[in-house]
């Protein structure tokens, strides 16, 4: 198949799923085409089947905000004529599935009838599509979709809570490639450049928006540290960066936080984790769990969203209400202080991972691409 990807090329969890997609179904001999603002962070294009056509928008003085979504289905059509594309596949809702329909109907009109599979990835339905500034176009173009995939239940149910869905609606959970984590060795694991061998370490990997809690991550880890001697590491940049490390300096814990920044080594980091932190406020999957988890690393999360669906509770880690940082610290010294415990925990949430393998989830995509081809729906 001659397969289009539209994404937010950035470290977004909607893009690192977009992107990791592109790559696989390169790998299984489709023709893959980004067509994004940018080169997608994680993607080489030196490999066979895989190309990038970027979106440029033109300034013009009078604009006030650039028009991406007009220059997007300018290029999704260009695209899609130029490359016989099959189908469109476009990750977050907002602007892309309603560049995409307004393609499809530029399409129509030289007689080409393109599929759009519209992937919703979280925040696109819960914090920023619903809002009424958005909510009728995010809306009209869900529903005028070929297809439509949440990436857990939780995802499915706001979204049919909260727009008026007049169409099916699959869940196809994000997944995660253990072959790549396979080639990390434990050897290049430099634990000790970071902590003693007495010492554990924690960490949490976001874009420390607020929606994360980051601030909630500095104060768990300040009770734990209490009781275990411990480190806690904090990657990604963000909004609450400076929130974290002054709250960091406030309970004096700022010696034991290390602020890595964005990073592209994130299994280097969690091969030397032994507890993952993500108290976020609403999480439709929570991908950066996941991560963990395939990194044979428990998780202490928030219940909100799909993280039930990731994080089993008591097996491959623990789930607290939001907020609820003394529970959270609580469950972390619990499992942090049983070296027994800790390690069966850490197995528990690498098995657990594998139910979310690529090569169970990748067919769910081929084959609903096939049957939109096919079909129309
Ligand atoms: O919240 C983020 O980290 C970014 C956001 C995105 O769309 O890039 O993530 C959403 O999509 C991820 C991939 O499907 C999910 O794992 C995240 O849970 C989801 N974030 C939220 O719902 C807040």
């Amino acid at each position: 198949m001659n397969i289009g990807i539209v994404c937010y090329p950035t470290y977004g969890g909607s893009g690192v799923v977009a992107t990791e997609l592109g790559i696989a179904l390169a790998q299984k001999g489709h023709q893959v085409h980004f067509i994004t603002s940018h080169q997608p962070v994680k993607l080489n294009f030196l490999t066979h089947n895989l190309h990038f056509h970027e979106v440029f928008v033109e300034n013009y003085p009078l604009f006030h905000y650039q028009p991406y979504n007009l220059a997007l289905s300018s290029k999704l059509v260009e695209s899609v004529e130029k490359y016989d594309l099959d189908v469109l596949h476009v990750h977050y809702a907002i602007p892309h599935a309603y560049a995409a329909y307004m393609a499809k109907q530029m399409l129509k009109d030289i007689g080409i009838d393109i599929p759009i599979v519209t992937t919703l990835h979280g925040t696109d339905i819960t914090l920023v599509g619903s809002h009424p500034v958005y909510k009728p176009a995010v809306e009209f173009s869900i529903n005028h979709s070929d297809a439509v995939t949440t990436v857990s239940n939780s995802l499915k149910e706001d979204t049919l809570r909260l727009f008026n869905i007049r169409k099916n609606v699959e869940v196809i959970y994000n997944f995660i490639d253990f072959e790549k984590q396979a080639s990390w060795s434990d050897e290049q694991c430099m634990r000790d450049t970071l902590a003693s061998s007495d010492e554990k370490i924690l960490a949490h990997v976001s874009n420390l928006r607020p929606v994360k809690r980051v601030l909630d991550v500095i104060r768990i880890f300040h009770k734990v540290q209490k009781e275990i001697p411990s480190k806690l590491i904090l990657v990604g940049d963000g909004p609450d960066k400076e929130k974290a490390d002054l709250l960091a300096k406030e309970l004096g814990v700022k010696d034991k936080v290390l602020f890595l920044g964005k990073s592209d080594e994130i299994r280097k980091i969690l091969c030397l984790t032994d507890l993952f932190l993500l108290p976020s406020e609403t999480e439709s999957f929570g991908l950066a769990a996941l991560e963990a988890m395939a990194a044979h690393t428990p998780v202490i999360s928030s219940n909100t969203g799909g993280l039930s669906e990731v994080n089993e509770h008591g097996v491959t880690g623990f789930l607290s209400d939001v907020g609820d940082v003394d529970d959270m610290a609580k469950n972390a010294i619990f499992l942090l202080r049983d070296a027994e415990r800790l390690e069966k925990f850490k197995k528990q949430a690498f098995e657990s991972a594998h139910q979310f393998s690529i090569e169970s989830i990748l067919p769910k995509y081929v084959s609903m691409y096939e049957r939109v081809i096919k079909n129309g729906f």
